[in-house]
């Protein structure tokens, strides 16, 4: 059986669509969710979708990656700018990382401009708003398929 994609969403997701809808947008993260299984449904890709506020939960599902996802798809929210113990626990994955954000943290503050992530990252999709989750899971279809 194809092992499914694990697409990871960090602290504050569980609130997309209700807050800053200026900066995120109105969609919320079920509706994400929905999003990327339509794709994923049409491209035969499997997914698991999850959102946690809690840093070693996060690290607890790379791990469990390493021998059961076959890749990942990660928005780290603001742990993109602090946790060097994600970064060492993605080091740790031999398939693709997608790294993902909905807004683009190159035109927003100066502390959101370095991310621990993008030095695991495969690639990086931000910029684009919610749909850079369906972006993401076509990317990810594609490098599946070049493996
Ligand atoms: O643009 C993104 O996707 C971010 O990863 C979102 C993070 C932020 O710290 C990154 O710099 C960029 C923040 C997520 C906060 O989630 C919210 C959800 C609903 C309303 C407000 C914030």
């Amino acid at each position: 059986m194809n092992k499914p994609v694990l697409i990871i969403n960090g602290p504050n997701l569980n609130l997309l669509g209700t807050r800053e809808p200026h900066i995120y947008g109105s969609t919320t993260l079920a509706e994400v969710e929905a999003m990327c299984r339509a794709r994923a449904e049409k491209l035969g890709l499997a997914i698991e979708f999850r959102q946690s506020n809690c840093e070693a939960e996060i690290i607890d599902w790379i791990h469990k990656a390493i021998s059961d996802a076959a890749g990942i798809i990660i928005n780290p929210a603001a742990f993109s700018h602090t946790s060097l113990a994600i970064l060492d626990a993605l080091n740790m994955i031999e398939q693709p990382i997608i790294e993902l954000h909905i807004s683009n943290p190159h035109k927003r503050e100066s502390f959101r401009h370095h991310s621990y992530v993008t030095f695991a990252a495969t690639g990086l999709i931000c910029g684009l708003g919610v749909n850079g989750y369906v972006l993401a899971v076509d990317a990810m279809a594609d490098l599946l398929k070049a493996e």
